[in-house]
């Protein structure tokens, strides 16, 4: 076993008496009711999930393992002369709670270089898909292709006890992640850089070198994409990618069914797609301002007619969030450093002066301020990966580190098959006295 697998089955086995002692002494406790407008509402707020790899405070904004995404930077290992930690490190942290060694990370990248051999089907199953599919689309399709490799269902098969469930999970979802980003770089060049080839990773990069050179990208590149994944790998369970994942994987449905599933709700404009979205829009106004930096009151007109024509403003909002998003200021510090003179940086930084009070005013959204996706589409702009169809395949990559975490966790814990309760609108109607 790895450092890092030894170390999951300690914990594992510590914390389960704590769920066992939970479900047997305090099962019958209220944590929460329902109101109809959370029933209708999305379920808003109901607290039913159980995770220990991110919390997601309204204020303060996303943890993960208790830090705090400035802390997560500063701590986590980094390779010599870059900026943004391992990828690798962040999937010890959110499966183990620890920041891992320098020597726990090296061990961690070798073990991910020797799990990243994509079987050749793949890029059959990629290459068959039109030149004008959805990034989203393929990148959905290639991960279910690679179901066939499932350990999981293997072991499932010839019998295994609910115990061991969690170690082939953690086999199938090591192996998916390893492989994750060479699938997205070559989706990348067959759609918009076929002049690339097929690259061939190098042996010597981490997990975000590695993408960047298979993108065909230089330097800083690596650095945006380790930040890129590490900032959008958790935001706890309940947003719609991640409950999906666990949804899906609670049907014992192994990872590959899984993180499909995920990438599929992922692929939502509500949701993942928002960073698409804000490109589009703001290349909207670029073409109407033929180029030129708006003023403050066109950037307010362009603002107000996209709300009149019932419209949202993408990258402004959240379900949970009550201020700016730590995932918005992580990459505004990024852009402040690396490019404070980008043309697009500076549109969204004047959006940022005027959307939050043109919400307000509007009185309908809970949270006037900016979310992660208003800000990560210039990041990419800026590096020359200006297809903003792909931003929400960079998310995938990023937040499959959160979902499969999660997954390997509820297998441990046995968490159950989900089946919530629905009533019908005449029961509603009963329940509330009206009929
Ligand atoms: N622009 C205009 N109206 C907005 C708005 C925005 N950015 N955000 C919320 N509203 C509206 C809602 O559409 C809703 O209107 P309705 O009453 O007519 O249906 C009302 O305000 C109340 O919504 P609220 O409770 O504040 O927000 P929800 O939890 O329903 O929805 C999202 C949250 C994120 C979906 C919403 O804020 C939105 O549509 N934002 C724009 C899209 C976006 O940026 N999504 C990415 C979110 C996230 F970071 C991610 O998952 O990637």
């Amino acid at each position: 076993m790895s450092t890092l697998k030894d170390k999951l089955y300690e914990k594992i086995q510590e914390h389960r008496l704590r769920t066992t002692k939970l479900v047997k002494e305090y099962g019958d406790k209220v944590i929460d009711q329902v109101t109809v407008s959370q029933a209708i509402g999305g379920m808003r707020g109901i607290k039913s999930l159980v995770t220990d790899i991110s919390y997601l405070d309204p204020f303060e904004g996303i943890r993960y393992r208790g830090f705090t995404l400035p802390e997560v930077l500063e701590k986590l290992p980094k390779p010599e002369g870059a900026d943004m930690p391992y990828v690798e490190g962040l999937y010890f942290l959110l499966l183990t709670g620890e920041i891992p060694t320098e020597i726990e990370v090296e061990e961690l990248k070798v073990d991910f270089k020797n799990r990243r051999i994509v079987p050749h089907y793949v890029w059959d199953v990629i290459d068959a898909f039109p030149s004008n599919s959805h990034p989203m689309a393929i990148l959905s399709a290639a991960v279910m292709s690679l179901e066939r490799e499932s350990h999981f269902n293997v072991k499932y098969r010839k019998g295994m006890s609910k115990m061991d469930y969690w170690d082939s999970t953690y086999e199938d979802a090591t192996n998916l992640i390893a492989k994750m980003p060479l699938i997205g770089a070559y989706i990348y060049n067959k759609l918009y850089h076929p002049e690339n080839g097929h690259r061939y990773p190098d042996p010597n990069l981490d997990l975000g070198g590695n993408f960047a050179y298979m993108m065909g990208k230089d330097k800083p590149y690596d650095d945006v994409s380790r930040m890129y994944f590490i900032i959008h790998a958790d935001h706890e369970s309940g947003n719609v990618s991640a409950h999906t994942g666990h949804l899906v994987a609670s049907s014992l449905s192994d990872v590959y069914y899984a993180t499909s599933a995920m990438i599929n709700g992922l692929a939502g404009p509500l949701h993942g797609l928002a960073n698409q979205e804000v490109l589009r829009w703001l290349q909207g106004l670029k073409d109407q301002m033929g180029g030129k930096i708006p003023s403050e009151e066109e950037m307010k007109k362009y603002v107000w007619d996209t709300l009149n024509k019932g419209q949202v403003i993408p990258g402004y909002g959240h379900a949970v969030l009550r201020k700016t998003d730590p995932r918005y200021t992580v990459q505004r510090e990024f852009c402040l450093k690396n490019l404070p003179d980008d043309d697009l940086f500076k549109y969204v930084d004047a959006l940022y002066k005027v959307v939050p009070d043109i919400l307000r005013e509007q009185g309908k959204a809970k949270n006037p301020w900016p979310n992660v996706d208003a800000q990560s589409g210039v990041v990419q702009w800026h590096y020359g990966v200006t297809q903003y169809d792909f931003y929400t395949v960079l998310f995938s990559i990023g937040r499959s580190f959160g979902v499969l975490s999660n997954i390997i966790w509820d297998r441990a814990l046995g968490y159950a098959l989900e089946r919530p309760k629905s009533v019908t609108t005449d029961m509603l109607e009963e329940m509330v006295g009206i009929k």
